[in-house]
């Protein structure tokens, strides 16, 4: 994806996940939203893009963020949010293991609280080592923790899956977790 592409990209993730005020609109139900009110709040705010330029972030994402409706009239982001919506996304049973990429500094909380979804909605998991390995190199030298997530499931526990394929889940006691 191009630097500008990026941008764009950044800047949705910006309004559709975190300060959607910021341009003066608000998310609906389940964090969808009127692309043609998105695009002309952005071009109020000064920060002109065009629905060909949206359509190009939202197919060329490296990680499928955003999600448009079938009627193509509609943009949610597809996780990741720190304003309270609920994404309506229905529990599921998770496979037998899940991963989760962080690093060495967070280690000795983690093991102590478990892992904690923060300013997130959920803490994220991923169901390969490739992503999880991905997502805590953003922060410098991986570690790699294994969740035991059947037997959190079949103690209770719940599991959504994103459109993205991103594993969703509210906390994760330290007792299912191991490093890999
Ligand atoms: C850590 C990106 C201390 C946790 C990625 C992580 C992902 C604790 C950080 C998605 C802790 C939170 C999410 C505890 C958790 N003590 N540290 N008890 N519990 N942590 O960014 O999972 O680009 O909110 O290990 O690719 O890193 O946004 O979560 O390091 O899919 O689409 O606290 O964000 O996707 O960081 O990443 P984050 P994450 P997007």
């Amino acid at each position: 994806m191009s630097h500008e592409l990026i941008k764009h990209s950044k800047q949705l993730s910006y309004v559709l996940r975190h300060r959607p005020d910021s341009i003066g609109i608000s998310l609906g139900e389940q964090g969808w939203v009127e692309i043609d009110v998105l695009l002309d709040a952005l071009r109020v705010a000064g920060r002109y893009m065009d629905r060909a330029t949206l359509d190009k972030v939202v197919a060329e994402n490296n990680k499928k963020r955003f999600a448009i409706s079938e009627d193509g009239k509609r943009i949610r982001a597809s996780q990741g949010h720190s304003v309270e919506i609920e994404l309506g996304y229905t529990p599921v049973k998770p496979p037998t293991m899940l991963y989760h990429g962080t690093i060495e500094k967070f280690i000795p909380t983690i093991m102590q609280d478990g892992l904690i979804k923060g300013r997130r909605h959920h803490v994220h998991l991923s169901a390969d080592l490739d992503t999880a390995t991905n997502v805590g190199g953003r922060r410098g030298e991986p570690v790699i923790l294994v969740v035991q997530s059947s037997l959190m499931h079949s103690q209770g526990h719940e599991f959504y899956q994103s459109e993205n394929g991103v594993w969703l889940t509210d906390h994760v006691p330290a007792k299912y977790l191991s490093r890999k």
